[in-house]
């Protein structure tokens, strides 16, 4: 039965084929198993990893050994071979990578460190309440002009009084008692920021428009209202011809900067022994909008500064022509605004250090920010 015979001869010719195959794919299944196996190797330390390295990578390694094989291969299946034998050193090879780092992590580890940890969070804070509204009223007079100087917390007598007008036993010095330096009678804790101004004024560098924030210090009891230290920002502009109007256009842009373009204002004549004239101004209260309620004592007006043209002995002290020159300056509490911005009831709070006041204060600033459309700093 021709017909049976070479279909038997067929089958034969196939069993042929498939041997060869199988023998010819032996190295190729080979080498599958021994990816599979070294794949598997989950090396801790660096003796393991070293063993590794010998066991595949060594001269007399796997891979090497495998590598001679190909001289066995026929020519025709060479370029297929090659390619899986370049396959799977490449595989062995990056294995070995992978444990050299993992082992030397674990070294690291046994020494109280883990490299490949996720690193902790960095806790996001805020800025201090004080230091924002300082940042708020700097980058306003920023954009007017004025520098920004600071000046020593521990001052002399003419710094901070006698050069302002108000010589000693001068009545209003009873208003600023402060803190005296035991080893010279004549240092003090500066009462207001107006010693950084004077010191300003007498470098003789004119015309001068200079702000200047800082802590200042007062003999006074601590309560929730008042404290012996707070903050404070005081400013001067002296040139030819400045006027009172200067003064008053001037903080009523700031005013409006700060509080809002709805805000009004007012001045009220006062009096301070370093400016004459004198006077205090209100804002429209911006909790109530001026209609009356517990801020503003139900008068619909808040006093934020005290400001008026600088006394011509003042300027004389620091060796100014009055004659020539004219000048306003003015001052502010940080404090009392930020209580009222960010519904704080004791001024204690701000310089107690407390964790939970400072968390607290990051949400209040954030949705104050995001009300008033404020970025980070501002
Ligand atoms: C207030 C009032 C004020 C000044 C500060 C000043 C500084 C110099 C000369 C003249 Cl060098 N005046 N500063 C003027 C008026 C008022 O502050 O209630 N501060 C919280």
């Amino acid at each position: 039965m021709p017909g049976a015979a070479s279909r038997q001869d067929a089958s034969e010719h196939r069993r042929t084929y498939e041997d060869i195959r199988q023998i010819e794919m032996r190295p190729v299944q080979q080498i599958e198993d021994i990816k599979k196996e070294a794949g598997a190797v989950s090396a801790t330390d660096s003796k393991s990893v070293e063993e590794f390295r010998i066991k595949y990578l060594g001269t007399k390694g796997i891979v090497k050994n495998i590598m001679g094989e190909m001289k066995n291969v026929p020519n025709d299946k060479k370029k297929e071979f090659g390619q899986v034998l370049n396959e799977f050193k490449l595989f062995v090879e990056n294995k070995y990578d992978e444990l050299k780092a993992g082992s030397g992590n674990e070294q690291q580890s046994s020494s109280g460190m883990d490299l490949t940890l996720p690193g902790d969070p960095m806790p996001l804070g805020s800025r201090h309440p004080i230091t924002l509204m300082k940042n708020r009223v700097i980058s306003i007079f920023h954009r007017l002009g004025f520098s920004v100087a600071e000046g020593p917390e521990i001052e002399d007598d003419w710094h901070n009084f006698t050069a302002l007008n108000l010589p000693p036993h001068h009545p209003a010095r009873d208003m600023q008692d402060t803190f005296y330096v035991h080893q010279n009678p004549d240092w003090l804790l500066r009462t207001h920021t107006s010693n950084t101004q004077i010191r300003e004024m007498e470098k003789g560098k004119l015309p001068i428009r200079v702000i200047c924030p800082g802590r200042v210090y007062r003999n006074e009891t601590v309560s929730a209202r008042s404290h012996c230290f707070f903050h404070q920002i005081e400013g001067i502009y002296i040139d030819e011809n400045v006027s009172f109007a200067d003064l008053k256009q001037t903080l009523y842009f700031f005013v409006k900067e700060m509080y809002g373009k709805d805000v009004k204002v007012r001045f009220r004549p006062s009096y301070f022994p370093f400016t004459e004239p004198s006077a205090e101004m209100d804002i429209s209260c911006f909790i109530c909008g001026g209609v009356g309620c517990n801020i503003c004592k139900k008068t619909g007006w808040v006093e934020i500064l005290g400001c008026g043209m600088i006394h011509p002995n003042v300027l004389q002290n620091c060796h100014i022509d009055p004659n020539k020159y004219s000048g306003y300056a003015f001052g502010m509490g940080i404090e009392r605004p930020a209580l009222l911005k960010y519904d704080i009831n004791d001024i204690r709070l701000f310089s107690e250090n407390d964790l939970r006041f400072l968390k607290l204060m990051v949400h209040r600033v954030r949705s104050f920010m995001q009300v008033c459309k404020l970025s980070p700093g501002e």
